[in-house]
């Protein structure tokens, strides 16, 4: 038998009749790449490329936004608005006035009826700046509910919490560059080359030009792990244990930056004294790293001359999510690593514009870091947007997490969810479905029909999609970038901010407020409202940003009026002494004692479950399910396993299993990796009806972010027979 390219015809590369590149910026991830999408001479979207001369990706993409453009006319999208009176009822067509009309009628009678915080709105982090600002407008001061969130609360909440507790803002302090400074990295729970490929690029080149030292905490081997020089395979829900061992090494051996410590920080006592009770000995019976190399890493982190700490879900999604931020932020504290180049404390964000929600939307607060619980800030936005500040809520209200709790108990009626699918994406699939029947009235908003939680609705609006629309995110180092528009919105869809615009003027409430139509406008209000502060943005115009291919914050009027360069606008926050956010301007150092308190393997049900993602595909697959040169990798559910664990078990690679959790039980494919240890499994959570159908989501104290990573489950066998045909029917349905 013959193998290899002879026998295959040489690959060709078609003209695809380009005529000309339209700029925008990747709508998959935070990592913010600069996109051009080519256009063919019928006006066709048919190609995309990196941007060479961008900074953040320097003329790559990844594999989702190599395929962006594909996006337009993918299978699912909605095209009108639907309508029913029941959730057993099939939908019917509508026009979007009578869409409107009814959403707002529906959300009059369920606040006249129940109460203001009965109806309840849960966003994303997938919508335009300018989108999330209007939104927060009209949730805040128009509908005036208090249990308005967004997904970001499954995401972000515990990074968010983290920095506020320590820093006295949200707001990443560090950025892309500090790769090329750096002398040690400490990647914890960040599977960087799949879920942040072009980040995980500027990383590896730094390193192949500079050599450093990469340590890598994650319980699963992933491509990262296989690449650091050290890889602290960590018992899942204890990186809090491992923090406060290396402080103790740190400070037992003296270690520590005290002329940084006197002049930035308070609380350094109460720490000192909670870390004397973590000996690398007994920290590693819980973490299960062992006592050399909880010293070594120690030792090499605190050593450099500059060190950073990278992470993502495998920090922020578990009970312990918001200390682990916190612990991260002890540790760059104590070594004076801060707002220094190299020398940060960089939460990797998720959703490409996870950051625009945290900024503008007023889920948490009150625009541009505001807060409901400051009565100045409430004044201000009052004055500002021509609402009276006595109908702000004085304090936030329930997040995603608790808004789900409180229709189960009948307290909340209605439900908006604009961009998010919960039916995929929260724990406990079933809870879910039997907690979405309960509604009096669903509200979808989404550029695919097909997402799953529209099956739950009563109302549909189908949403313009990425750039067939007009605004910015922003990106993981602040970095806001712009989306220009490169075709209409698909069939009958409309742009996020028309459709909050258009649901605005059916309230009374809004009549003397304005709701400019324009994005330009829009954000000539977000540049005043952010005028001395941290997240200042008001030098930045659409222009100017896509004359530089993204500017990160704060860039002000005053530097762009003295003409000075964007790229000096904000490498890094906190870089002069004691300028953190708390009144005294010092960071605090908060001691973490460790609760033990997730759902662990035991006899019964004897695997971690762990969970995450895939290069390939994003979230729900609502976009990437739909693009073959994404599906190919990974059409089907599968489950990695040991294989010393499987011949325990008498489990054959690529046979079907029955994964069961104390909530349900999950059929998938089994694929045998050594990338998991003998006691765990992992399986992407990127199909509906799978994983999520296990999970508990225990909820972080601080954050109420759900811990997704951790708990347990059994495997047992199935009918190899039936169980084929019942995943292939699944998937034909
Ligand atoms: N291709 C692709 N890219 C994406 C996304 C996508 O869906 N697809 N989604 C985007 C979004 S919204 C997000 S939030 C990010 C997520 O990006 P990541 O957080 O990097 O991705 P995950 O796979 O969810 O989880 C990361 C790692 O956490 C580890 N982990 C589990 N438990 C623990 C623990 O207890 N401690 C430690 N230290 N690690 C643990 C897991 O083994 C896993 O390798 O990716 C973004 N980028
Ligand atoms: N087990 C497990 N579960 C997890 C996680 C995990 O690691 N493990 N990770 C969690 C994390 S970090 C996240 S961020 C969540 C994500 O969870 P979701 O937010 O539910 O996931 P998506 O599939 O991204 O949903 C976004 C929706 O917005 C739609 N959309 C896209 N663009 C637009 C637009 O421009 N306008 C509108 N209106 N809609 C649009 C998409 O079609 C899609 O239906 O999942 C969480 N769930
Ligand atoms: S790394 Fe993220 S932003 Fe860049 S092309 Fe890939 S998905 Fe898009
Ligand atoms: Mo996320």
């Amino acid at each position: 038998m013959l193998f290899g390219r002879h026998q295959k015809n040489p690959i060709k590369i078609a003209d695809k009749g380009i005529e000309k590149w339209s700029y925008s910026t990747c709508g998959y991830c935070s990592t913010g790449c600069s996109i051009e999408i080519g256009i063919n001479k019928d006006g066709k979207p048919v190609a995309s490329r990196g941007v060479a001369d961008a900074d953040v990706n320097r003329g790559k993409l990844c594999v989702k936004g190599l395929f962006e453009h594909e996006l337009f006319e993918s299978s699912g999208r909605g095209k009108t608005p639907l309508l029913r009176n029941s959730i057993h009822d099939d939908y019917q067509e509508s026009g979007w006035d009578g869409a409107l009309d009814k959403m707002a009628a529906e959300i009059n009678r369920i606040q006249e009826k129940y109460g203001p915080d009965s109806f309840a709105i849960v966003s994303t982090g997938q919508i335009l700046t300018e989108g999330f600002y209007t939104l927060g407008k009209l949730a805040r001061g128009v509908i005036g509910t208090n249990n308005y969130d967004g997904n970001t609360t499954l995401c972000m909440a515990s990074a968010v919490s983290g920095y506020k507790r320590s820093f006295g803002s949200d707001g990443p302090p560090g950025c892309y560059e500090d790769f090329e400074h750096t002398e040690c990295l400490l990647a914890w729970g960040s599977n960087l080359p799949e879920q942040h490929p072009i980040i995980y690029w500027r990383f590896k080149e730094a390193r192949e030009k500079r050599q450093f030292p990469l340590i890598v905490i994650d319980p699963r081997v992933t491509m990262l792990a296989q690449y650091a020089d050290f890889h602290l395979c960590i018992t899942p829900g204890t990186d809090v244990v491992l923090m406060n061992a290396m402080m103790q090494v740190i400070l037992e051996e003296g270690l520590e930056d005290r002329a940084y410590l006197e002049a930035n920080t308070v609380g350094f006592e109460a720490l000192a004294a909670e870390v004397k009770n973590y000996d690398p000995v007994s920290a590693s019976r819980i973490c299960g790293i062992d006592e050399d190399t909880i010293r070594t890493v120690a030792r090499i982190y605190a050593k450099a001359g500059s060190a950073m700490s990278i992470w993502c879900m495998g920090i922020n999604q578990s009970t312990h999510g918001s200390d682990g931020v916190v612990g991260i932020n002890n540790l760059s504290l104590l070594t004076g690593n801060i707002g220094k180049p190299g020398g940060t404390s960089l939460s990797i964000t998720g959703q490409c514009n996870a950051m625009g929600t945290r900024e503008w939307s007023s889920c948490s607060g009150l625009p541009g870091y505001r807060l409901l619980e400051n009565s100045q800030d409430r004044e201000d936005i009052g004055k500002f947007w021509g609402v009276d500040p006595d109908f702000f809520p004085k304090k936030r209200g329930l997040t995603q997490t608790d808004i789900f709790p409180a229709i189960e108990a009948g307290d909340i009626k209605g439900l908006w969810l604009v961009g998010t699918n919960p039916m995929t994406s929260m724990p406990n699939t079933s809870r879910i479905r039997k907690t979405l029947e309960k509604l009096e009235c669903c509200v979808v908003q989404d550029s695919y029909v097909d997402v799953e939680t529209a099956q739950y609705a009563h109302i549909f609006l189908p949403a313009a999609i990425w750039a067939e629309k007009e605004g910015v995110f922003t990106n993981t180092e602040r970095r806001v970038n712009i989306i220009r528009k490169i075709k209409e919105p698909y069939a009958q869809s409309k742009t996020d901010l028309h459709i909050f615009n258009a649901l605005a003027k059916r309230f009374k409430r809004a009549e003397k407020m304005h709701f400019p139509h324009h994005f330009d406008d829009v954000f000539d209000e977000m540049r005043e409202l952010s005028k001395g502060r941290l997240v200042d943005i008001s030098g930045l115009t659409h222009d100017l940003i896509e004359a530089h291919k993204g500017i990160q914050w704060p860039y002000t009027k005053e530097q762009s009026e003295n003409g000075e360069l964007p790229p000096k606008g904000g490498k890094r926050l906190y870089v002069e002494s004691a300028t953190f956010s708390y009144p005294d301007g010092r960071a605090k150092l908060i001691p973490l004692p460790f609760v033990d308190n997730n759902e662990k393997p035991d006899k019964e049900y004897p695997f971690w479950l762990n969970s995450g993602r895939l290069v390939e595909h994003f979230h729900s697959r609502t976009r990437t399910g739909k693009i073959a040169n994404n599906n190919k990798f990974s059409p089907t559910p599968f489950m990695e396993m040991n294989p010393d664990a499987a011949v325990a078990l008498g489990v054959k690679h690529q046979s079907y299993v029955r994964v069961v959790s104390r909530r349900s039980d999950a059929v998938v494919l089994v694929m045998l990796t050594q990338r998991v240890s003998r006691d765990m499994v992992f399986i992407p959570f990127h199909f509906f009806d799978c994983v999520n159908r296990l999970t508990l989501g225990l909820l972080d104290p601080h954050s109420r972010q759900p811990a997704f990573k951790q708990g347990a489950v059994r495997i047992e066998q199935i009918d190899q027979v039936l169980a084929a045909r019942l995943n292939k029917e699944a998937r034909e349905f």
